[in-house]
């Protein structure tokens, strides 16, 4: 109660109107996707380091999940009076914001234009899991919708313009422009006139060609050029020039902004009217990669398998009604299921991970060669990190499995042809966009971890799918792995798992039991491709393994009894979120009494936003809360996940949900975790339906 009323106050001192406090729903996020779909293409309206509450889009700069300003200004003029919508430019006042929704694939403002209009500004980012052609666009769309509130009409003209801060995390790199028009679309061409391929500056790509789009229909004006210029035509005049500044320059000398004006005319009492822009990034080629060949090669975007370039934009813009319609239907899906699983709060937490999910993932290859890269954003965008793909998984074995194949099919022909030397599963490929492996074998040693995350993964694609020729396939280095496992997962040596900013730990009791699983998944991969006797093999090592586990990690003179963090330590313990595959992969290896035990424990340790990760620190992971509340009993599940819900609305996070934050004060450890893929793993409760 007192925190609510605090945000307010200082919402109100801030924006000085008493009416401009907005609703938020589901929740309050702690940044909003606008345009999401793709590494590159990562824009999102943050909360404020300023001491103001986020979610509010006027007079506020959009930003690159890095932080990075993306130029992306918004007036609307009123019969004749301009107003802010969107970004840090001056000339205007502010619209007053009166909610901001989200779903799965959308982000809708909604503001009141002097009394006089409403704007509806919605932001859509498509998810099309299993719809490759159209996945593999990396755009997004902008509509922009108005309509009368006092009943009477209104002369309405709409501005965006989008700045070179998009095409290089660079400002002082020089961008290179063109206008075009054709098939029915104008688009604004930009990009770094330095091409690098490959390269990112401050985690942007330094190379493709960016488009911003809009219909080429009645009313549309345009213009190219300085910031102070192109928008102060349109502040005095609400059209623009059609001028193209062709002086092509720094990002930042002078600011070159890429602008539209759309005048809707008289906008009546019952009417709406509405106006379309598409905003995107096209990269023929899109990620250098070590695979079966002696040397690195490049990989093709996989748009290129269904478009020339010059397609992309008019494809994109004028496919927005089916893109629309089969959005609207993903996000019903996805509330209808969540809502039966868990509950509004559950969808809260859902619907703010998708497009932040699929926003990681780079399409590429051919048609019969799909390859999907994902970007480990923000923790130190390394690329393929299996134990990153790992926490996103439930997403994909919920929206589409194949995802797995995709993701997982760099690692194993960078594996299979003979480019790592060690004996266990690599823990990723290198630094996105390129992923050269690791000839050397000297990638982060995670070997238990990945070893585990790989066969589980793996045997959960057939299972889903009935591609049981794929487990033969590779067959020959998961028998490898499995010998690890053989060797290392009863007694766990000191090493990292994947939380790695806890440390090296011996004993781990929740590494153990990953591996544990992953051996007798092992056992149901050799039955599956007709390995006979060494699935026996496999199934009674497992079981002599978890034993001895039961025996020392597990702390049977507790009330109530729990698994601990490190063998025969009885004081520690923590979220043992590795019993979830057993579940997932429908094994019943591990006995009910230890899914019983946690949820009973689990009850008895909640802070104020979560269950700690381990009695390290008072930490935790919203991926592996969620592994653990989709195992448990209903009413450890209810809490966990209202308890994240409660964090989402209340976090002073403000950057891209984070999945990694403090129980007690519910803030960053250190405002590094961002955008991670790994949220996907809150469809965890989804995946086991
Ligand atoms: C101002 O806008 C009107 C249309 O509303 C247009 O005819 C005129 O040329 C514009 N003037 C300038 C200087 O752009
Ligand atoms: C790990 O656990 C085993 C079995 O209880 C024990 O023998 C060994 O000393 C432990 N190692 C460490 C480093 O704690
Ligand atoms: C299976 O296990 C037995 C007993 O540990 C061992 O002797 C045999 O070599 C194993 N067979 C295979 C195929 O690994
Ligand atoms: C409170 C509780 O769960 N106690 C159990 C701990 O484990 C021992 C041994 O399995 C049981 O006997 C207790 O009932």
């Amino acid at each position: 109660m007192k925190f609510l009323r605090v945000a307010a106050a200082a919402v109100l001192a801030l924006i000085g109107h008493t009416d401009a406090v907005s609703t938020f729903s589901p929740a309050r996020p702690p940044a909003a996707p606008l345009a999401v779909r793709a590494p590159y293409l990562n824009v999102w309206l943050n909360g404020q380091t300023d001491g103001r509450p986020s979610g509010y889009l006027p007079g506020q700069w959009p930003s690159f999940w890095t932080q990075g300003f993306q130029g992306w200004q918004g007036f609307i003029m009123v019969d004749g009076k301009p107003y802010n919508w969107m970004g840090g430019a001056p000339g205007a006042d502010n619209v007053d914001q009166q909610a901001l929704k989200y779903t799965s694939t959308r982000t809708t403002f909604i503001f009141n234009a002097g009394g006089l209009v409403q704007l509806v500004a919605e932001f859509l980012s498509p998810v099309f899991p299993d719809d490759l052609r159209r996945q593999s666009i990396p755009f997004s769309y902008l509509k922009v919708s108005v309509v009368s509130l006092d009943g009477r009409s209104h002369h309405v003209q709409i501005y965006t313009d989008v700045s070179g801060e998009w095409a290089s995390g660079d400002n002082s790199q020089t961008v290179q422009w063109e206008h075009q028009a054709g098939d029915g679309v104008r688009s604004h061409k930009f990009y770094r006139q330095n091409q690098e391929p490959f390269n990112e500056a401050n985690d942007q790509a330094s190379w493709g060609n960016w488009y911003w789009s809009t219909g080429d229909i009645r009313g549309v004006t345009y213009q190219i050029g300085q910031d102070t210029v192109v928008r102060g035509q349109f502040l005095s005049n609400g059209t623009l020039t059609g001028h193209i500044d062709t002086e092509y320059r720094a990002v930042n000398d002078r600011w070159p902004v890429f602008a539209f004006a759309r005048d809707l005319g008289a906008v009546g009492g019952s009417g709406s009217a509405s106006t379309l822009f598409t905003i995107g990034v096209a990269q023929e080629d899109a990620i250098l990669f070590q695979g079966r060949g002696d040397s690195p090669q490049e990989v093709p975007s996989l748009w290129t398998n269904y478009f020339d370039e010059e397609e992309l934009a008019p494809f994109f813009y004028k496919d927005y009604t089916y893109a629309s319609q089969y959005a609207t239907s993903l996000d019903s899906r996805i509330a209808r299921d969540s809502i039966a699983a868990g509950g509004q709060d559950y969808l809260t937490i859902t619907s703010l991970a998708v497009r932040q999910a699929f926003g990681a993932l780079q399409y590429t290859g051919t048609r019969d060669n799909v390859q999907v890269f994902l970007k480990e954003i923000s923790s130190n965008s390394d690329i393929q990190t299996v134990d990153v793909i790992f926490p996103t998984w439930p997403i994909m074995l919920y929206l589409d499995p194949n995802l797995i194949k995709y993701t997982l099919s760099p690692l194993l022909e960078n594996q299979e042809s003979g480019h790592y030397p060690n004996k266990y599963a690599i823990h990723d490929l290198g630094r996105f966009p390129r992923a050269l492996g690791y000839p050397d074998g000297n990638d982060e040693a995670m070997p238990l971890e990945e070893c585990g995350n790989m066969i589980i993964m793996m045997l959960s694609y057939a299972q889903k799918t009935g591609d049981v020729n794929y487990l033969r396939q590779h067959w020959t280095l998961m028998a490898q792995w499995a010998e690890y496992l053989i060797e290392d997962a009863k007694i766990p040596a000191n090493q990292l798992s994947t939380d790695d900013f806890a440390g090296h730990l011996a004993n781990q009791t929740n590494l153990a039991i990953k591996g544990i699983i992953a051996l007798e998944a092992m056992s149901r991969i050799a039955r599956l491709t007709g390995h006979n006797t060494v699935a026996g093999n496999y199934s009674s090592i497992a079981r002599d393994y978890l034993g001895f586990w039961s025996r020392h990690g597990i702390n049977r003179a507790a009330v109530p009894n729990h698994s601990v963090l490190q063998y025969d330590s009885a004081d520690t313990y923590g979220l043992l979120y590795n019993i979830y595959p057993d579940k997932a992969l429908g094994l019943q290896f591990i006995p009910q009494s230890v899914y019983d035990m946690q949820s009973n424990f689990y009850q008895t340790k909640a802070n104020k936003y979560g269950v700690i990760l381990d009695t390290r620190g008072t930490l935790t992971k919203t991926d592996w809360e969620m592994f653990a509340a989709a195992v448990a009993g209903p009413e450890t599940k209810a809490m966990f996940i209202s308890l994240i819900a409660k964090w989402i609305n209340e976090t002073p996070t403000w950057r891209a949900f984070t999945d990694l934050y403090d129980t007690n004060t519910g803030g960053y450890p250190g405002n590094q975790f961002t955008a991670r893929p790994v949220v996907g793993g809150v469809f965890s409760v989804l995946a086991l339906q």
